[in-house]
Order: C-alpha cells, then sequence, then structure tokens
C-alpha cells in the first residue's frame, strides 16, 4: 500500500467518511447557523463559499493534517524559490516568478531571472503599444487591424481564454484571432475574410516544433505570399513567440519580433509569459499589468496564509475529499459570467494535464485515484442542458460556480435574474426536494391522489449535491488573474497530496510522436499492415475513398 494510504490523516479519513457519508448537508445547515461564517474565505474581493460541501469541523481538520503530513508548506517553499519540482524533465517550476512584484533576485541555476522577464516584458508591451496605437505599419503602410494567433495547446487556450473574458476591455476596432486546429477549415475560415496588408500572424509555440501550429503557420506564410506577392515585408506581418529561436528564424521571422520564454514556464501555465502576446495587444499593457497583479496578491496569499485560511488549498482538499473517499470520479467548473465562457476549457488543460497521471515521484503506480474528470459549461447554458445529471443522476458531480456580483455594463434587469439563477441552483442541489415537499407541490397544482402517487418519485430530488461558490465583484483584469492564479495552486496542492508531478505532460508528448510516424505512411496510396486490425483497416479505408488529389 502507498505511503499515502497507510498515512494516520488519511486511515482516519476513511473512518470519518464512514460517519459522514449518509449525513445530509440540509440538516447540517439546520444544526449549524454559523456555517456559512466558518466555512466561507474572502480575499479582496473574491468571496470563496465552500460550506455547501458534505464537510464538519473534523473532515476540516482531517483533511489539513493529510496537507501536512504530505508536507504542503515545503512543497509550497520548494515551488517558490525554483527547485526542480519538474523532476522528469529536471525543470524548475515558475510562472509565479512571471507576475512577481517583489523586485527580490529569483535565481534558477544560479542565475537571477528577473531581469530578462522584465526585459521580455517591456519588448512585449512596445510592440502591443505600436500596434495598438496604430504606430506599427504592415507591407503597404497600413495600419494593423487583425492579429491571428496561431498555437495549440498551452500556446493557445490561455490567451483565448483571457481575451474573451476581457472583451468590454479592449480595444474595439482591433480583432484579435485564434487558429489552433490542424484541420484547413479552422485558418481558411479565419484567413477568409482577412486582409494581410492589415493583419499580423503571431506564431505562439514554446518549442516552435509542434505539427498543428507549424502547418497552419506555413499555409498563413503562403496566404501572404499569394497575396501580397513578395516577402520582402513579411517582418511587418508575422511575429513568434518561442523558447526556440533558431527555428524561429530559420522559418523567416526577424528576430527583432521574436519574444521569448523559458523552459521553467509549462504551456499551460504561461499566459503570463511573452505567450500572452495577443493579451496585451488586446487589453494593452495597464491592464495586462493588473492581470499580473492579481495573481501575484493570489501567489503571496497562498505562500503566506495559514492551511485553513487559504482558499486554494481548502479548494484543493474539498476535491482529494470527493475524489477519493466519495468515489466522484468528476468535477463541474460552471460560470455565470457569458465573458468566462472559454473558462472550462482552459481549466481542463491546466487541471487534466497537470493531474491526469498515474505514476507518483517514486516511478511508482498509484493505487488511489488522481485527476478528476473536468467539464464544464456557462452556467445557465447547462442549467437547461446537462443539470439534470447533477441534480437527479447516479452520480456524485462536486461543481464550482463562479459569478460576478455586478457585471460591466450592469443592466440590473439581466443581472438580477442571472443572480436569483445562481443562488436557486446552489441551494437546490444542496437541499434538494423531499417527497412531502414534492406532493405539497403537487397537490397545489390540483393534481388527484393517485395522480400524484405516480409522478411523485420523479419530482423527489434527493440533493446532498456538493457546491463552492466564488462571487467575486466584477470580472476585470485584477480579479481575473486571481481567479486564474487560485486555481493554478489548487492544482498544485492536488499534486502534491497525490505525490505525482503536476508539471510534465508525457500523454501529449505521445500524440505528437505517434502524429509523426504515422504521417509518412499517408503519403503514398499504398496498403499499410503495420498495425493493429484496426488502426490498418482505418488508414486503408482512408486512402482508398480520399479524393485523388488529397493522394
Ligand atoms: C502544455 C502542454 C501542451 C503545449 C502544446 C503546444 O502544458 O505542454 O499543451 O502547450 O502542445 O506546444 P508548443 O507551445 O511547444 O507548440
Amino acid at each position: 500500500m502507498s505511503e499515502l494510504k497507510q498515512s494516520a490523516a488519511w486511515q482516519a479519513l476513511l473512518q470519518h467518511y464512514d460517519d459522514i457519508k449518509d449525513v445530509h448537508m440540509r440538516d447540517m445547515f439546520g444544526e449549524d447557523q454559523g456555517r456559512f461564517d466558518k466555512y466561507s474565505l474572502q480575499l479582496n474581493n473574491i468571496l470563496y463559499d465552500y460550506s455547501k460541501n458534505r464537510i464538519n469541523d473534523k473532515t476540516v481538520e482531517l483533511l489539513l493534517q493529510l496537507a501536512n503530513e504530505a508536507e504542503l508548506p515545503g512543497w509550497i517553499e520548494k515551488l517558490f524559490s525554483g527547485e526542480h519540482i519538474n523532476h522528469t524533465e529536471n525543470r524548475a517550476v515558475l510562472h509565479t516568478a512571471l507576475r512577481d512584484k517583489s523586485n527580490k533576485p529569483i535565481i534558477v541555476d544560479g542565475v537571477d531571472v528577473l531581469p530578462e522577464i522584465m526585459q521580455e516584458r517591456v519588448n512585449v508591451k512596445q510592440l502591443a503599444e505600436k500596434i495598438r496605437t496604430r504606430q506599427w505599419r504592415g507591407a503597404t503602410n497600413q495600419a494593423i487591424t487583425d492579429i491571428v494567433n496561431i498555437g495549440i495547446g498551452g500556446s493557445h487556450l490561455g490567451p483565448l481564454m483571457v481575451t474573451e473574458a476581457l472583451k468590454s476591455h479592449s480595444l474595439h476596432d482591433l480583432n484579435i484571432h485564434f487558429v489552433s486546429n490542424i484541420d484547413e477549415n479552422h485558418i481558411n475560415d479565419t484567413l477568409e475574410y482577412l486582409n494581410p496588408e492589415t493583419t499580423l500572424f503571431i506564431i505562439a509555440s514554446k518549442t516552435f516544433t509542434t505539427q498543428d501550429t507549424m502547418v497552419n503557420a506555413e499555409t498563413a506564410r503562403q496566404w501572404y505570399l499569394k497575396k501580397l506577392g513578395s516577402d520582402e515585408h513579411i517582418s511587418k506581418h508575422f511575429a513568434a513567440v518561442t523558447s526556440n529561436v533558431k527555428l524561429a528564424k530559420e522559418f523567416g521571422i526577424a528576430e527583432d519580433n521574436i519574444f521569448k520564454m523559458w523552459d521553467w514556464v509549462g504551456g499551460r501555465y504561461s499566459l503570463w509569459s511573452s505567450i500572452g502576446l495577443s493579451i496585451v495587444i488586446a487589453i494593452g499593457s495597464e491592464q495586462f499589468d493588473e492581470l499580473l497583479e492579481g495573481a501575484y496578491e493570489v501567489d503571496q496569499h497562498f505562500r503566506t496564509a495559514p492551511l485553513q485560511e487559504n482558499i486554494p488549498v481548502m479548494m484543493a482538499l474539498l476535491g482529494i475529499w470527493y475524489n477519493n473517499f466519495f468515489d466522484a470520479q468528476s468535477m463541474a467548473v460552471l460560470p455565470y459570467d457569458q465573458h468566462l465562457h472559454r473558462f472550462p476549457a482552459y481549466l481542463q488543460q491546466a487541471d487534466m494535464e497537470s493531474n491526469g497521471k498515474y505514476v507518483d515521484r517514486n516511478g511508482d503506480e498509484v493505487d488511489y485515484t488522481t485527476g478528476p474528470v473536468l467539464f464544464g459549461e456557462i452556467g445557465i447554458a447547462g442549467q437547461h442542458a446537462f443539470f439534470q445529471l447533477l441534480h437527479q443522476g447516479t452520480k456524485l458531480v462536486p461543481s464550482d460556480i463562479l459569478a460576478p456580483v455586478w457585471s460591466f455594463r450592469c443592466i440590473a434587469r439581466h443581472h438580477r435574474a442571472l443572480m436569483s439563477n445562481v443562488f436557486a441552483q446552489t441551494e437546490a442541489m444542496m437541499r434538494g426536494k423531499t417527497a412531502e415537499e414534492a406532493r405539497a407541490e403537487l397537490q397545489a397544482e390540483g393534481l388527484d391522489a393517485q395522480a400524484i402517487e405516480q409522478l411523485l418519485p420523479y419530482k423527489v430530488f434527493p440533493g446532498n449535491r456538493p457546491t463552492s461558490t466564488i462571487l467575486f465583484d466584477t470580472l476585470d483584469a485584477k480579479t481575473l488573474g486571481s481567479i486564474i492564479a487560485l486555481y493554478e495552486h489548487k492544482i498544485f496542492v492536488q499534486g502534491v497530496i497525490w505525490n505525482i508531478n503536476s508539471f510534465d505532460q508525457w500523454g501529449v508528448e505521445l500524440g505528437k510522436q505517434l502524429a509523426k510516424s504515422i504521417l509518412h505512411e499517408l503519403d503514398d496510396t499504398d496498403e499499410v499492415a503495420t498495425h493493429d486490425s484496426s488502426t490498418n483497416g482505418l488508414i486503408n479505408h482512408y486512402k482508398k475513398r480520399r479524393p485523388k488529389k488529397n493522394s
């Protein structure tokens, strides 16, 4: 048995689970009027209410014991101080350095990385401001109106999510497009209405070798050359963000237009780096600084707050409680702010790529479950779709609800209706609806006794479904930075407790390797026989039926 499962806290939690598993939150709230005060935390304008969870004081005490037994405080220091905690890639993990405001040296392998971070930030801001103020001119001396960020995974999801979230704070005469899919439809649909004279491409790829991005980048270059006839002014239309400057130069990108990133920033943690170039162009450098500031304040909170008052720590521990003791296999993230519509997709990568691991830090297979299947959608949309399963399904799906106290335009009629849904849903998931309550409703509708008894089982809601609510004043850049950092640190804490490396991604690397090896088999029309019968069958069917011009 693993050390984790043998630990005193784990064993005590197992016991405690037996005591609490049949207790209903409705009764917990009935017995303790102070539950909200006890189980909610506030950081600046962000309120984290975790009182609608299946916990009591004992649960919190034991979960904190689990965190201490995993030496969480020591790991937090290792994270911030640049130790090589990404041991399978022998790298430090320093996305926190990218938003550091303390001006204290941050040493990675004997070198202070702060000056280089600052320099790169200045370079990014300079390019962004030139574009925003229309000083940056294209090949035919026109200002740039459209930016196309070509990247995928960590070089795509963060910038896309943030630019969507902060739309209200963006310049309206600049359009930011994102192309990630190697399927030609993505880039062609994007380029169809663009003018190469007023378009700037950002090739965002840490490695500058990712197939999807490089194929799309080449298509963009050909489109530009076809339309403008020569590459004389190509430097005015292409920039890159990468740690592989050599390959970016070989691609033809001018050195001044290449923005660096470092191997100690993981792709999914990189929106704070030059990968955020498209964000800075959209919202401006002052707003980007606010984003960094919001994250920095959470970093300080995470590093210094006692574990029980530490929001990311409590978020992580609740996840472990459901994942490992209630056997909940998934979790839902449900923002009630339209501008956060890409947040679940962003978080899906951050969480599942970080903690979807079955081998621990010692190289041993784990004997407990790790990262959950994370899914989500705008809360209101989800209500009219999959919330049925959350309320009455057979699976326990702990959910995070995120909502703003006011929105940018703040039309009261809309916002009150929105918020009434937030409060009603979390209350309903907690309370449910008893048979007595359902019967009374049906009687009030005038149904006869027989019809009531037939319908009754379907109208009962068991409740006791956990939700945690994050209420923030409004979705400005600083608040968004804080929310993202809360989740980043939550993921890290869970990785520490599960004793896994949250910062490598061998599963993603496998995809890159496999696609390359099959690609050359698609070059001709010969039948393949090198795989299993299913893969051979699929490849051969494809080769036989594809149009001749694609052969
Ligand atoms: C993120 C992953 C992965 C990566 C993409 C793109 O943490 O490593 O999603 O970001 O595969 O990689 P490049 O930026 O190297 O093109």
